[in-house]
Protein backbone atom coordinates (compact mmCIF):
# COMPACT_ATOMS: atom_id res chain seq x y z
CA UNK A 1 0.00 0.00 0.00
CA UNK A 2 1.30 3.53 -0.64
CA UNK A 3 2.48 5.36 1.96
CA UNK A 4 1.13 8.89 0.40
CA UNK A 5 3.20 10.82 2.45
CA UNK A 6 3.14 14.62 2.63
CA UNK A 7 5.99 16.56 0.94
CA UNK A 8 6.68 18.12 4.79
CA UNK A 9 7.42 14.17 6.14
CA UNK A 10 9.54 13.21 2.78
CA UNK A 11 11.67 16.39 3.77
CA UNK A 12 12.37 15.34 6.81
CA UNK A 13 13.16 11.62 6.38
CA UNK A 14 16.33 13.23 4.26
CA UNK A 15 17.15 14.28 7.52
CA UNK A 16 16.94 10.95 8.90
CA UNK A 17 19.38 9.38 6.21
CA UNK A 18 21.67 12.18 6.63
CA UNK A 19 22.24 11.92 10.10
CA UNK A 20 25.84 10.72 11.02
CA UNK A 21 25.71 9.96 14.77
CA UNK A 22 22.73 8.27 16.49
CA UNK A 23 21.95 11.27 18.88
CA UNK A 24 21.08 13.32 15.15
CA UNK A 25 19.75 10.05 14.06
CA UNK A 26 17.26 9.60 17.03
CA UNK A 27 16.18 13.04 16.92
CA UNK A 28 15.46 13.00 12.82
CA UNK A 29 13.58 10.23 13.47
CA UNK A 30 11.46 11.60 16.04
CA UNK A 31 10.93 14.61 14.16
CA UNK A 32 10.04 12.55 11.19
CA UNK A 33 7.00 10.33 12.66
CA UNK A 34 5.55 12.96 14.49
CA UNK A 35 5.12 14.38 10.88
CA UNK A 36 3.64 11.34 9.58
CA UNK A 37 -0.29 10.90 8.78
CA UNK A 38 -2.11 8.35 10.68
CA UNK A 39 -3.64 6.14 8.22
CA UNK A 40 -3.56 2.66 6.91
CA UNK A 41 -1.20 3.28 4.23
CA UNK A 42 1.68 4.26 6.99
CA UNK A 43 0.77 1.90 9.07
CA UNK A 44 3.38 -0.59 8.68
CA UNK A 45 5.71 2.34 8.47
CA UNK A 46 4.95 4.44 11.92
CA UNK A 47 5.12 0.62 14.12
CA UNK A 48 8.57 0.40 12.21
CA UNK A 49 9.97 3.94 13.35
CA UNK A 50 8.57 3.27 16.80
CA UNK A 51 10.52 0.48 17.06
CA UNK A 52 13.68 1.60 15.13
CA UNK A 53 14.09 4.69 17.60
CA UNK A 54 13.61 2.31 21.12
CA UNK A 55 16.63 -0.05 19.04
CA UNK A 56 18.33 3.33 18.63
CA UNK A 57 17.85 4.58 21.95
CA UNK A 58 18.87 1.15 23.45
CA UNK A 59 22.17 1.13 21.21
CA UNK A 60 22.68 5.01 22.72
CA UNK A 61 22.58 3.77 25.77
CA UNK A 62 24.97 1.18 25.49
CA UNK A 63 27.51 3.07 23.96
CA UNK A 64 27.47 5.50 27.02
CA UNK A 65 28.03 2.80 29.13
CA UNK A 66 30.82 1.22 26.76
CA UNK A 67 32.42 4.93 26.87
CA UNK A 68 31.94 4.94 30.37
CA UNK A 69 33.91 1.29 30.53
CA UNK A 70 31.15 -0.63 32.11
CA UNK A 71 31.96 -4.49 31.78
CA UNK A 72 29.16 -5.32 29.42
CA UNK A 73 27.74 -4.20 26.71
CA UNK A 74 25.53 -5.18 23.88
CA UNK A 75 27.09 -3.17 20.95
CA UNK A 76 29.85 -5.20 19.03
CA UNK A 77 32.02 -3.11 16.83
CA UNK A 78 32.57 -4.54 12.62
CA UNK A 79 35.83 -6.44 13.13
CA UNK A 80 37.24 -7.93 9.50
CA UNK A 81 35.33 -8.10 6.48
CA UNK A 82 31.49 -9.76 7.53
CA UNK A 83 29.40 -9.90 11.08
CA UNK A 84 27.37 -12.74 11.36
CA UNK A 85 25.32 -13.11 14.28
CA UNK A 86 24.84 -16.80 15.86
CA UNK A 87 21.67 -16.77 16.70
CA UNK A 88 18.85 -19.37 18.03
CA UNK A 89 16.93 -21.01 20.47
CA UNK A 90 18.66 -21.76 24.78
CA UNK A 91 21.14 -24.09 24.68
CA UNK A 92 21.23 -25.36 21.25
CA UNK A 93 24.58 -24.86 21.19
CA UNK A 94 25.36 -21.17 20.02
CA UNK A 95 28.22 -20.56 21.86
CA UNK A 96 30.00 -24.16 22.04
CA UNK A 97 29.84 -23.67 18.15
CA UNK A 98 31.69 -20.16 18.49
CA UNK A 99 34.27 -21.47 20.24
CA UNK A 100 35.13 -24.09 18.30
CA UNK A 101 35.24 -21.72 15.07
CA UNK A 102 36.99 -18.71 16.79
CA UNK A 103 39.29 -17.59 19.52
CA UNK A 104 36.23 -16.31 20.97
CA UNK A 105 36.29 -16.79 25.43
CA UNK A 106 32.69 -17.56 25.40
CA UNK A 107 31.03 -19.09 27.69
CA UNK A 108 29.06 -23.07 27.40
CA UNK A 109 26.71 -24.08 30.16
CA UNK A 110 24.26 -27.16 30.18
CA UNK A 111 21.59 -24.64 31.30
CA UNK A 112 19.67 -21.98 28.97
CA UNK A 113 19.82 -18.51 28.23
CA UNK A 114 23.86 -19.44 29.97
CA UNK A 115 25.05 -16.48 27.22
CA UNK A 116 23.72 -12.95 28.36
CA UNK A 117 25.96 -10.65 26.40
CA UNK A 118 27.31 -11.36 23.14
CA UNK A 119 30.86 -12.02 22.21
CA UNK A 120 32.78 -11.81 18.97
CA UNK A 121 35.39 -14.43 17.42
CA UNK A 122 37.45 -13.99 14.03
CA UNK A 123 37.12 -16.80 11.63
CA UNK A 124 39.14 -16.88 8.93
CA UNK A 125 38.50 -18.34 5.21
CA UNK A 126 39.76 -18.29 1.45
CA UNK A 127 41.77 -14.39 2.64
CA UNK A 128 37.85 -13.26 4.45
CA UNK A 129 37.71 -12.67 7.96
CA UNK A 130 34.46 -13.15 9.45
CA UNK A 131 33.27 -12.34 13.07
CA UNK A 132 31.13 -14.09 14.39
CA UNK A 133 28.92 -12.76 17.28
CA UNK A 134 28.01 -15.41 19.95
CA UNK A 135 24.34 -13.98 20.99
CA UNK A 136 22.26 -14.59 23.89
CA UNK A 137 18.68 -17.14 23.66
CA UNK A 138 16.45 -15.79 21.05
CA UNK A 139 13.16 -15.70 23.12
CA UNK A 140 11.16 -12.73 24.12
CA UNK A 141 12.42 -11.41 26.63
CA UNK A 142 14.68 -8.38 28.17
CA UNK A 143 16.84 -8.91 26.00
CA UNK A 144 15.21 -9.32 22.67
CA UNK A 145 15.00 -6.00 21.61
CA UNK A 146 18.91 -6.00 21.83
CA UNK A 147 19.56 -9.67 20.17
CA UNK A 148 17.12 -7.98 17.11
CA UNK A 149 19.74 -4.85 17.20
CA UNK A 150 22.81 -7.16 16.57
CA UNK A 151 20.92 -8.91 13.79
CA UNK A 152 19.98 -5.85 11.96
CA UNK A 153 23.95 -4.61 12.69
CA UNK A 154 25.05 -8.18 11.21
CA UNK A 155 25.62 -9.09 7.10
CA UNK A 156 23.92 -12.83 7.66
CA UNK A 157 23.38 -14.99 10.66
CA UNK A 158 23.88 -18.56 11.61
CA UNK A 159 20.79 -20.28 12.89
CA UNK A 160 21.76 -23.03 15.54
CA UNK A 161 18.85 -25.54 16.17
CA UNK A 162 19.14 -28.43 18.50
CA UNK A 163 18.40 -31.69 16.19
CA UNK A 164 16.60 -33.33 19.89
CA UNK A 165 13.92 -30.44 19.62
CA UNK A 166 10.98 -29.88 17.55
CA UNK A 167 13.09 -28.23 14.52
CA UNK A 168 10.42 -27.34 12.53
CA UNK A 169 8.39 -25.52 15.38
CA UNK A 170 11.48 -24.65 16.53
CA UNK A 171 12.37 -22.47 13.09
CA UNK A 172 9.22 -21.30 11.91
CA UNK A 173 8.71 -19.27 15.52
CA UNK A 174 12.60 -17.55 14.63
CA UNK A 175 11.56 -16.83 11.33
CA UNK A 176 8.18 -15.28 12.38
CA UNK A 177 10.04 -13.82 15.37
CA UNK A 178 12.18 -11.55 13.25
CA UNK A 179 10.20 -11.55 10.35
CA UNK A 180 7.86 -9.32 12.45
CA UNK A 181 10.49 -6.67 13.30
CA UNK A 182 11.72 -6.52 9.91
CA UNK A 183 13.87 -9.06 9.17
CA UNK A 184 13.43 -11.51 6.33
CA UNK A 185 15.47 -14.63 6.23
CA UNK A 186 14.05 -15.68 3.31
CA UNK A 187 15.13 -13.61 -0.02
CA UNK A 188 12.42 -11.42 -1.30
CA UNK A 189 11.30 -12.05 -4.94
CA UNK A 190 12.86 -8.55 -6.17
CA UNK A 191 15.52 -6.31 -4.09
CA UNK A 192 15.99 -2.60 -4.22
CA UNK A 193 19.30 -1.39 -2.95
CA UNK A 194 19.50 2.65 -2.66
CA UNK A 195 23.17 3.78 -2.78
CA UNK A 196 22.89 7.22 -1.68
CA UNK A 197 26.24 9.01 -2.85
CA UNK A 198 27.58 11.85 -0.66
CA UNK A 199 29.97 13.20 -2.56
CA UNK A 200 29.92 14.59 -6.42
CA UNK A 201 26.35 15.35 -8.51
CA UNK A 202 26.18 12.55 -9.73
CA UNK A 203 22.15 12.38 -10.30
CA UNK A 204 19.80 9.29 -10.03
CA UNK A 205 21.43 6.12 -11.48
CA UNK A 206 19.11 3.14 -12.14
CA UNK A 207 20.54 -0.27 -13.07
CA UNK A 208 18.30 -2.61 -13.45
CA UNK A 209 19.17 -6.26 -13.18
CA UNK A 210 15.29 -7.23 -13.08
CA UNK A 211 11.97 -5.19 -13.89
CA UNK A 212 9.77 -2.95 -12.51
CA UNK A 213 6.75 -4.38 -12.71
CA UNK A 214 4.25 -1.35 -12.37
CA UNK A 215 6.21 1.67 -13.64
CA UNK A 216 9.47 3.33 -15.29
CA UNK A 217 13.02 4.23 -14.35
CA UNK A 218 11.53 7.35 -14.29
CA UNK A 219 9.15 6.73 -11.79
CA UNK A 220 11.39 5.50 -10.07
CA UNK A 221 13.80 8.71 -10.43
CA UNK A 222 10.19 10.98 -9.48
CA UNK A 223 9.97 8.83 -6.34
CA UNK A 224 13.15 9.33 -5.00
CA UNK A 225 13.53 13.41 -6.21
CA UNK A 226 9.97 13.50 -3.82
CA UNK A 227 12.44 12.46 -0.87
CA UNK A 228 14.82 14.70 -2.36
CA UNK A 229 17.04 12.62 -2.56
CA UNK A 230 18.95 13.65 -5.69
CA UNK A 231 22.17 12.16 -5.83
CA UNK A 232 22.21 8.14 -5.91
CA UNK A 233 22.45 4.73 -7.34
CA UNK A 234 19.29 2.46 -7.44
CA UNK A 235 20.10 -1.42 -7.73
CA UNK A 236 17.08 -3.28 -8.91
CA UNK A 237 17.00 -7.27 -8.73
CA UNK A 238 14.43 -9.54 -9.31
CA UNK A 239 10.74 -8.01 -9.65
CA UNK A 240 9.64 -4.89 -8.07
CA UNK A 241 7.26 -2.68 -7.30
CA UNK A 242 7.35 1.24 -7.07
CA UNK A 243 6.13 0.31 -3.08
CA UNK A 244 9.42 -1.63 -3.01
CA UNK A 245 10.96 1.07 -4.06
CA UNK A 246 9.43 3.39 -1.24
CA UNK A 247 9.79 0.74 1.19
CA UNK A 248 13.47 0.16 0.85
CA UNK A 249 14.09 3.92 1.25
CA UNK A 250 13.10 3.66 4.75
CA UNK A 251 14.54 0.58 4.93
CA UNK A 252 11.68 -1.43 7.33
CA UNK A 253 12.50 -4.39 5.97
CA UNK A 254 16.01 -6.22 5.41
CA UNK A 255 17.15 -9.23 4.03
CA UNK A 256 19.51 -11.33 5.96
CA UNK A 257 21.31 -14.23 4.12
CA UNK A 258 21.14 -17.69 6.01
CA UNK A 259 23.25 -20.87 7.29
CA UNK A 260 20.88 -23.40 9.41
CA UNK A 261 23.18 -25.39 11.93
CA UNK A 262 21.74 -28.33 13.26
CA UNK A 263 23.46 -29.29 16.39
CA UNK A 264 24.19 -31.84 18.64
CA UNK A 265 23.39 -35.17 15.67
CA UNK A 266 25.61 -37.09 17.85
CA UNK A 267 22.44 -37.46 20.11
CA UNK A 268 19.67 -37.50 17.34
CA UNK A 269 19.82 -37.53 13.60
CA UNK A 270 16.74 -35.69 11.89
CA UNK A 271 14.67 -37.63 10.05
CA UNK A 272 14.19 -36.89 6.27
CA UNK A 273 10.89 -35.70 6.83
CA UNK A 274 11.74 -33.64 8.95
CA UNK A 275 14.81 -32.12 6.87
CA UNK A 276 12.87 -31.38 4.13
CA UNK A 277 9.75 -29.06 6.16
CA UNK A 278 13.06 -27.63 7.68
CA UNK A 279 14.12 -26.76 3.80
CA UNK A 280 10.84 -25.51 2.80
CA UNK A 281 10.43 -23.01 5.53
CA UNK A 282 13.96 -21.85 4.55
CA UNK A 283 14.17 -22.23 0.60
CA UNK A 284 17.45 -20.30 0.18
CA UNK A 285 19.29 -21.03 2.98
CA UNK A 286 21.83 -23.85 3.56
CA UNK A 287 21.34 -26.44 5.65
CA UNK A 288 24.65 -28.31 7.44
CA UNK A 289 23.97 -31.38 10.09
CA UNK A 290 26.52 -31.53 12.56
CA UNK A 291 27.83 -31.54 16.32
CA UNK A 292 29.90 -28.85 18.09
CA UNK A 293 30.58 -31.64 20.49
CA UNK A 294 32.26 -34.15 17.82
CA UNK A 295 33.46 -31.26 15.12
CA UNK A 296 31.51 -32.54 12.37
CA UNK A 297 29.53 -30.35 10.00
CA UNK A 298 32.38 -27.55 11.38
CA UNK A 299 34.37 -27.69 8.09
CA UNK A 300 31.15 -26.93 5.87
CA UNK A 301 30.45 -23.64 7.73
CA UNK A 302 32.84 -21.13 6.25
CA UNK A 303 32.29 -22.06 2.70
CA UNK A 304 28.75 -22.27 3.16
CA UNK A 305 28.16 -18.88 4.57
CA UNK A 306 30.73 -17.26 1.55
CA UNK A 307 28.53 -19.15 -1.07
CA UNK A 308 25.38 -17.19 0.79
CA UNK A 309 26.58 -14.19 1.48
CA UNK A 310 27.50 -13.96 -2.22
CA UNK A 311 31.65 -12.70 -1.45
CA UNK A 312 33.58 -11.42 -3.89
CA UNK A 313 37.05 -10.79 -3.30
CA UNK A 314 38.77 -8.36 -5.33
CA UNK A 315 42.72 -7.40 -5.24
CA UNK A 316 43.93 -4.33 -5.67
CA UNK A 317 47.26 -2.91 -7.11
CA UNK A 318 49.29 -0.10 -7.45
CA UNK A 319 50.63 0.51 -11.57
CA UNK A 320 53.82 -1.70 -11.20
CA UNK A 321 53.43 -3.45 -7.91
CA UNK A 322 52.22 -7.00 -7.18
CA UNK A 323 48.46 -7.03 -5.87
CA UNK A 324 47.64 -6.28 -2.40
CA UNK A 325 48.10 -9.52 -0.05
CA UNK A 326 44.42 -8.59 1.47
CA UNK A 327 41.62 -8.50 -0.88
CA UNK A 328 38.69 -6.26 -0.68
CA UNK A 329 35.53 -8.17 0.39
CA UNK A 330 32.59 -6.92 -1.66
CA UNK A 331 29.38 -8.53 -2.86
CA UNK A 332 28.06 -10.03 -5.99
CA UNK A 333 27.45 -7.75 -8.47
CA UNK A 334 30.03 -5.21 -6.59
CA UNK A 335 31.67 -2.70 -9.59
CA UNK A 336 34.57 -0.85 -9.99
CA UNK A 337 33.08 1.81 -8.28
CA UNK A 338 32.47 -0.17 -5.07
CA UNK A 339 36.00 -1.04 -4.91
CA UNK A 340 37.89 2.42 -5.78
CA UNK A 341 35.01 4.04 -3.52
CA UNK A 342 36.48 1.74 -0.77
CA UNK A 343 40.10 3.00 -1.24
CA UNK A 344 38.83 6.94 -1.16
CA UNK A 345 36.18 9.20 -2.68
CA UNK A 346 38.98 10.89 -4.59
CA UNK A 347 39.64 7.84 -6.67
CA UNK A 348 36.18 8.28 -8.29
CA UNK A 349 36.14 11.79 -8.55
CA UNK A 350 39.56 11.75 -10.43
CA UNK A 351 38.99 8.54 -11.92
CA UNK A 352 40.77 7.40 -15.77
CA UNK A 353 40.28 4.05 -16.23
CA UNK A 354 40.78 0.38 -14.65
CA UNK A 355 42.97 -2.38 -15.38
CA UNK A 356 41.18 -5.92 -14.76
CA UNK A 357 42.70 -9.60 -14.71
CA UNK A 358 40.32 -12.28 -13.92
CA UNK A 359 37.20 -13.66 -14.72
CA UNK A 360 35.30 -10.64 -15.48
CA UNK A 361 37.49 -9.93 -18.70
CA UNK A 362 38.06 -11.05 -21.52
CA UNK A 363 41.72 -10.54 -21.89
CA UNK A 364 44.63 -9.67 -19.05
CA UNK A 365 44.72 -6.13 -17.73
CA UNK A 366 41.70 -5.01 -20.22
CA UNK A 367 40.72 -1.12 -19.55
CA UNK A 368 37.45 -1.16 -18.17
CA UNK A 369 35.38 1.80 -16.44
CA UNK A 370 33.38 2.30 -12.90
CA UNK A 371 30.40 0.51 -14.14
CA UNK A 372 32.61 -2.50 -15.00
CA UNK A 373 31.29 -5.46 -12.85
CA UNK A 374 34.02 -7.59 -11.43
CA UNK A 375 34.06 -11.03 -10.40
CA UNK A 376 35.57 -13.15 -7.31
CA UNK A 377 39.45 -13.31 -7.37
CA UNK A 378 39.63 -10.52 -9.81
CA UNK A 379 42.49 -8.40 -9.29
CA UNK A 380 41.97 -4.25 -10.61
CA UNK A 381 44.41 -1.26 -10.91
CA UNK A 382 42.83 1.85 -11.17
CA UNK A 383 44.25 5.08 -12.76
CA UNK A 384 43.40 8.48 -11.93
CA UNK A 385 44.34 12.10 -12.84
CA UNK A 386 47.71 13.61 -11.84
N1 LIG B 1 25.74 -33.76 22.90
C1 LIG B 1 26.00 -32.52 22.48
N2 LIG B 1 25.96 -31.50 23.34
C2 LIG B 1 26.24 -30.27 22.90
C3 LIG B 1 26.56 -30.00 21.54
N3 LIG B 1 26.77 -28.67 21.39
C4 LIG B 1 26.57 -28.13 22.62
N4 LIG B 1 26.25 -29.08 23.53
C5 LIG B 1 25.96 -28.89 24.94
O1 LIG B 1 24.74 -28.20 25.07
C6 LIG B 1 24.80 -27.32 26.21
C7 LIG B 1 24.49 -25.89 25.77
O2 LIG B 1 25.56 -25.42 24.98
P1 LIG B 1 25.81 -23.86 24.79
O3 LIG B 1 26.84 -23.72 23.75
O4 LIG B 1 26.04 -23.21 26.09
O5 LIG B 1 24.37 -23.46 24.23
P2 LIG B 1 23.81 -21.98 23.87
O6 LIG B 1 22.99 -22.12 22.67
O7 LIG B 1 24.95 -21.05 23.81
O8 LIG B 1 22.90 -21.71 25.13
P3 LIG B 1 22.39 -20.29 25.71
O9 LIG B 1 23.53 -19.31 25.66
O10 LIG B 1 21.99 -20.60 27.11
O11 LIG B 1 21.25 -19.89 24.87
C8 LIG B 1 26.19 -27.48 26.79
O12 LIG B 1 26.11 -28.40 27.85
C9 LIG B 1 26.99 -28.03 25.65
O13 LIG B 1 28.10 -28.78 26.08
C10 LIG B 1 26.60 -31.12 20.65
O14 LIG B 1 26.89 -31.00 19.45
N5 LIG B 1 26.31 -32.34 21.18
MG1 LIG C 1 25.34 -19.42 24.90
Amino acid sequence: MPTNLPAEAKAKWIKVMEARTIEDKIKALEDFLSSVPKHKGTERLREWATKRLAELREELEERKKKKAGARSSFFIEKEGDVQIAVVGPPNAGKSLLVKKLTNAKTIVADYPFSTLTPVPGMMKYNDVYFQLIDTPALSQGSLFRKVIGLIRNADGVIIVLDATSDLVNELEALINMLKREGILLNKPKGRVVIDIQRTGRTGIRVTSMGKIIDGTIDDVRKLLESYRIFNAHVKIYGEVSLDDVEQSIFETTVYKPSVVFINKIDLKIPGSQELELVRKLLPGARVILGSALNNSGLNEIAPTLYEVLEIVRIYTKAPNAPPAEKPVVLRKNATVRDVARSIHSEFIENFLYARVWGKSVKYPGERVGLDHVLQDGDIVEIHVKG
